[in-house]
């Protein structure tokens, strides 16, 4: 039995970014999938919000995806996951705060909301995300490599990208491609996607198409 349990669905982004850091770091963990149609029984003694991801360590649980992947990072030191000076790390606290709170939101109206003036609205605030991506996170922080920060991969890097490996799902439903004018975020999706970690995890752009059906209701007459 390993050390760590990971309650995880196999569709989740969340649960996604705490399998890539376990990935990465080389950790050896039991899956437990959770479907979440049909949650087990006593499943929030483990997760308390209902949720994946959730992990079970040293006899305490985290939940969180956030929390986990630094609480990961702190116990598994290796390879580090967060720059070392406190203002890189507190730009990556603030780009993992912009994904939550902004990006994250954008990209689920988009997909979810039946109203045709919602997903607009959520078109033109995903665009500025991107934007402001481009700009100022990998136009300002991204100077010596493809990554977040440059040449070293972050949890800021696996933060992201579940959202862009599910990005087919919102290209086939929204017709909403990644801008080409974005070059630094394609390169920065393209570095990642072939990272030994995320193809060891990767699904394919069918799979999200089929398993986001039933979350991209029609648009709206
Ligand atoms: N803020 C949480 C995190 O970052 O871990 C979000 C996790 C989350 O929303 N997970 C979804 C879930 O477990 C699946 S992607 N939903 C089940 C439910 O809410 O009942």
């Amino acid at each position: 039995m390993a050390e760590i349990k990971v309650y995880s669905a196999v569709v989740c982004p969340y649960a996604h970014r705490s399998r890539l850091v376990l990935q990465e770091k080389g950790i050896d963990f039991d899956l437990i999938e959770i479907d979440l149609q049909n949650k087990p029984q006593g499943f929030t003694d483990i997760s308390p919000y209902g949720k994946v991801p959730a992990i079970a360590h040293n006899n305490h649980r985290v939940w969180e995806s956030a929390v986990i992947n630094e609480y990961l990072n702190e116990v598994f030191p290796n390879p580090p996951l967060l720059p070392n000076s406190p203002i890189d790390k507190a730009q990556a606290r603030i780009w993992i705060d912009f994904a939550n709170t902004r990006f994250v939101p954008a990209f689920s109206t988009l997909l979810r909301s039946p109203d045709i003036q919602q997903q607009q609205a959520a078109k033109q605030e995903l665009y500025k995300h991107l934007q402001f991506i481009e700009n100022e996170g990998l136009g300002k922080l991204s100077k010596d490599g493809p990554y977040w920060f440059g040449e070293s991969v972050s949890l800021v890097d696996f933060t992201f990208y579940p959202w862009f490996e599910r990005w087919p799902a919102l290209k086939h439903y929204r017709d909403f491609a990644i801008p080409e004018e974005f070059t630094r975020l394609r390169q920065w999706k393209k570095a990642l996607k072939q990272r030994d970690s995320v193809v060891a995890i990767a699904n394919s752009k069918e799979f999200y198409i089929e398993r986001y059906a039933r979350f991209a209701t029609p648009v709206a007459a």
